[in-house]
């Protein structure tokens, strides 16, 4: 259907939202307190988002699992009991099963369906969608929770398609158990997707090769059961969890240790590393001296540091430089967490592919093929990444006011109002949609949905039916975005962080793709807006 279509005159629904992630089902549970019809889809055969589809070996938080969960209601989280520190996928995935289960919500959700299209229509003020089944729904309003690392790109190699053995993406893993054992097994990738993988498959492929085209610095994980008495400590403490998350800069009971590098001797600071190496979590990222991610010189230190870890946990020095990352800092990338990743390496059953020594010509039906030879493999597992960000919008076809597409108005990088709004799309609200706060992502979540049911309320409550965002509000919000992103290294460096994704066309350079301020700051922001009565935007 197109803009110019007649709609029907009360549209099916007040509002559709696009996924069943754990931004979804919070969103379906608040739109319901508000009385109005509503209606999930979602491509998968069951919730989860995130968890559903990455069910690779080895995947698991990076969050403490006791501020990974929702905090809004205090009987879930009194009845829920994570397991370890950090929680393996099969876990999460039971949690957000149980979170569906608990308040009802699968009976407002349609699964394997995907939206194709998504068309505004003026004149009756609705979203018109397409779906892959051919089937067409229209809403007031359309909330999207397509997440921001939801759709895996594989690498561009030529014959990808003509391996004759079992080959995934770590996002698309197949629900039935794979074995490794007796296998010769083959990893492209190693992002924080591929560390977790890598360190599960050496334990028991008979062989396996790791493809490794930039190495990242990782740091320890330090996992362990969560015992008996710290279950009952954590329960008791969760207001006070709940609070540290809330003031920390990215959503992390972690927070920036408030002295500079320079501040201490070097006794001192090499002390203070070894403490935060032997702690559990991302403390040695997020809870570094202030300097490290910012100043060059107190960065270098820090890369030191760690290169030093990786030269003594690897016995072979030729790799243990391979996998010492050269053309950025410590933390200038998102930090692998890591259980004896390094160790994998001094394994007679691993190999490591330098690929900027030997890159890969081809895919072949047996196996890789590199400048230096040809690998034959019975398994090959892209940990590829993803069209991360803005990816999951590109793949629909959305259409604003005149018929405008979302993915040409954001040519050159996106554009939004808070990563909730954009402008000439009424009625779109995007939940975790480019340049909103990151970080630890459920503590975000929570946020940006209360935020838009808020403003949801607010238009029901003074019969508005048309929400926009006005250039300029937009134009206000990237002003914080790039003001908030400069004089931090990790805008010098490639990543998905920086919009670049090597495989996908038109993201191979570096833009302004994030909101890297403060929650804190974020949260200030956005709740002036909603408390000035969203004069930031055009409601209508
Ligand atoms: P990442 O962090 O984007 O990592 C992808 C990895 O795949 C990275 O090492 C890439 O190397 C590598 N890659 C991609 N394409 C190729 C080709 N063509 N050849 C060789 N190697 C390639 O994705 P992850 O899934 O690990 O993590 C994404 C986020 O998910 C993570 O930050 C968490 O928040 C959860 P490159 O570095 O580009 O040289």
């Amino acid at each position: 259907m197109s803009a110019a279509d007649p709609a029907p005159s009360a549209p099916d629904f007040d509002v559709l939202i696009i996924g069943a992630g754990l931004s979804g089902l919070y969103q379906l549970l608040r739109v319901r307190e508000l009385g109005m019809s509503v209606r999930v889809i979602e491509s998968g055969s069951d919730v989860g988002g995130t968890w559903y589809w990455n069910r690779y070996p080895g995947a698991r938080f990076d969050s403490e699992s006791y501020t990974y969960g929702f905090s809004f209601s205090k009987e879930l989280l009194q009845e829920w009991s994570w397991s370890e520190h950090f929680a393996p996928q099969p876990e999460t995935l039971r949690y957000v099963q149980h979170v569906a289960e608990r308040f009802d919500l699968r009976r407002d959700i349609v699964f394997e369906r995907n939206v194709t299209a998504a068309h505004w229509h003026e004149a009756s003020r609705t979203w018109q969608l397409t779906l892959d089944t051919g089937e067409r729904l229209s809403a007031r309003f359309l909330i999207t929770a397509i997440g921001a690392l939801s759709v895996p790109t594989l690498p561009r190699i030529e014959g990808v398609d003509s391996f004759r053995g079992q080959s995934c993406h770590t996002a698309h893993w197949p629900h039935e158990p794979v074995r490794f054992e007796g296998k010769r097994v083959a990893v492209i990738g190693t992002g924080a997707t591929g560390v977790q993988t890598i360190q599960e498959v050496a334990k028991t492929a008979a062989h396996l090769t790791v493809f490794q085209r930039t190495p990242n610095w990782c740091a320890p994980l330090h996992n362990r059961p969560i015992s008996a008495e710290e279950q009952q400590k954590i329960k008791a403490s969760y207001p006070e969890i709940f609070q540290r998350c809330r003031e920390s800069v990215s959503g992390f009971i972690h927070t920036p240790d408030p002295r500079s590098t320079k501040d201490v001797s070097p006794e001192e600071r090499e002390a203070f590393w070894e403490k935060r190496y032997a702690e559990p979590g991302f403390g040695i990222w997020v809870g570094n001296f202030r300097d490290v991610l910012v100043d060059r010189e107190a960065n270098a230190l820090m890369s030191d540091f760690v290169a030093r870890k990786i030269r003594q946990r690897v016995k072979d020095p030729a790799v243990a430089e391979k996998l010492i990352p050269k053309n950025h800092g410590f933390g200038t990338r998102r930090l692998p967490l890591e259980t004896r990743y390094y160790e994998v390496y001094n394994q007679s059953n691993v190999e490591l592919v330098d690929l900027t020594e030997t890159p890969i010509e081809r895919i072949t039906p047996t196996g890789i093929r590199t400048t230096a030879r040809d690998f034959e493999f019975d398994m090959i597992i892209y940990a590829t990444g993803f069209d991360a960000l803005r990816g999951a919008y590109d793949r629909i076809d959305i259409r604003g006011t005149d018929g405008r597409s979302l993915k040409d108005a954001w040519n050159g990088g996106a554009q939004t109002f808070f990563g909730i709004q954009n402008a000439g799309f009424p009625n779109l609200l995007m939940v975790m949609g480019p340049m909103c706060a990151l970080g630890n992502i459920p503590r975000s979540i929570e946020y940006n949905v209360e935020w838009v049911t808020g403003l949801l309320r607010h238009m029901q409550a003074h019969g508005k039916t048309r929400v926009d965002a006005p250039p300029a509000s937009v134009q206000m919000w990237m002003d914080v975005c790039r003001k908030a992103s400069e004089g931090l290294l990790s805008n010098e460096v490639n990543s998905w962080m920086t919009g670049v994704n090597l495989n996908v066309d038109g993201k191979t350079t570096r833009v302004l793709a994030r909101y890297s301020g403060t929650g804190p700051e974020f949260r200030a922001r956005a709740d002036a807006v909603a408390a000035g009565g969203y004069r930031e935007l055009e409601l209508a």
